[in-house]
């Protein structure tokens, strides 16, 4: 005969594996969201589907969170403005994330939906490591079960069916959302710098660099290896149609004028030596980046935009154009490219400033 634990245990264990399910998929919105900001390349739309997804696969799961919460709040524990925190802050997410993917909701309150999606889920973070730590998920066998194997596999399609379907909606009835590019970015600006966002990583401020007192140093360890004017980049330049996909959620393509990387470096023989991997270029604000030598050939030091010298806040007297890169590589207020031995990926996968 069949033995039926009573109502209580069951819900308890169903509770259980909707936390658990609630976690994974946190986590998932989490690393696909931070791989979508590094990837330049088409295969991101892989990663942006994935991401959807999984952000609005925790939606499937509301009715038995809902139970969770409710008996939660009858125990009357400690922290539970901590949850109740965490759970707006994960609808704040949510409805950001829907919002710019569909363009309904493009800003709030100065900030894009963008930002608000990942502040939004950077306070989600160490809320949501504290609840699961303040409220224990005890790991059972049972969860690698093949009936778990197919409860995950259920609410995978469905999470996929609900984004498939939200894109739906957005195709038919042709939300703005519908033409955004495979990253999730929106058109603005494309063949009119003026147009083009101005946009800062974190906190940088456009400086005023005073074109008379500005040369560009090349440096190695050993020291300055060679200094180039503003004329002599000029000279040295070509045109090349790049695409600036920031992500704050906005692209645009330009006729950008610049010196290929791997020139530039051809013009010291001391930045041109074999014991060299990375280039770092910073800026006049400190702002910096560091690319693989090899890459040097598919970068370039721009001075123009759309036959005009850079604006202030594109990045004058010279900026970095990165082709298939997200915007936070397109270093603005370029003033030294050093060369050394450190490995490229040696430096924070973000910017920090
Ligand atoms: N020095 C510096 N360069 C920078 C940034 C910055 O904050 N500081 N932001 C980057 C980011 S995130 C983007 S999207 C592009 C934006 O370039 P734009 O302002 O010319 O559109 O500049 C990049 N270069
Ligand atoms: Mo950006």
């Amino acid at each position: 005969m069949r033995f039926d634990p009573p109502q209580g245990q069951q819900w308890a264990m169903a509770g259980r594996r909707t936390n658990l399910a609630l976690l994974v998929l946190l986590a998932w919105a989490l690393a696909t969201g931070a791989l979508a900001f590094a990837i330049g390349a088409g295969w991101n739309r892989w990663i942006t589907v994935a991401h959807g997804a999984g952000g609005l696969g925790t939606l499937l799961l509301v009715p038995w969170k809902s139970v969770v919460v409710r008996r939660g709040l009858s125990r009357h524990r400690p922290g539970r403005s901590a949850s109740v925190a965490l759970a707006l802050a994960v609808g704040v997410t949510l409805l950001s994330g829907v919002g710019h993917a569909t363009g309904l909701l493009r800003s709030v309150a100065g900030l894009t939906s963008i930002q608000l999606h990942v502040g939004s889920a950077l306070i989600v973070v160490p809320l949501a490591v504290w609840h699961v730590m303040a409220r224990r998920i005890r790991i059972r066998r049972s969860d690698a079960s093949r009936r778990a194997l197919l409860r995950t596999g259920l609410l995978a399609a469905g999470s996929l069916a609900t984004f498939g379907l939200v894109e739906g909606i957005t195709a038919a009835v042709d939300l703005p959302g519908h033409r955004r590019r495979f990253s999730g970015s929106y058109l603005a600006g494309s063949g009119t710098p003026a147009e083009m966002p101005v946009t800062q990583w974190l906190d940088d401020r456009v400086p005023a660099v005073d074109p008379s007192g500005w040369t560009l140093s090349l440096t190695t360890d050993r020291g300055t290896a060679a200094l180039v004017s503003l004329e002599q980049l000029e000279r040295m330049s070509e045109d090349v149609i790049a695409l600036l996909d920031c992500t704050g959620g906005w692209y645009a393509e330009q006729i950008w004028r610049g010196v290929r990387l791997d020139r530039l470096l051809a013009m010291s023989r001391q930045m041109d030596q074999s014991g060299v991997r990375s280039i770092r270029v910073v800026s006049v604000t400190g702002y910096a980046r560091r690319f693989a030598v090899a890459d040097a050939p598919s970068l370039w030091l721009a001075t123009r935009v759309g036959g005009e010298v850079l604006s202030a806040g594109h990045g004058f007297p010279a900026r970095i154009v990165a082709p298939g890169r997200r915007g936070f590589w397109w270093v603005k207020w370029v003033e030294r490219v050093h060369v050394d031995a450190t490995p490229w990926w040696w430096q924070p996968p973000y910017p920090l400033t």
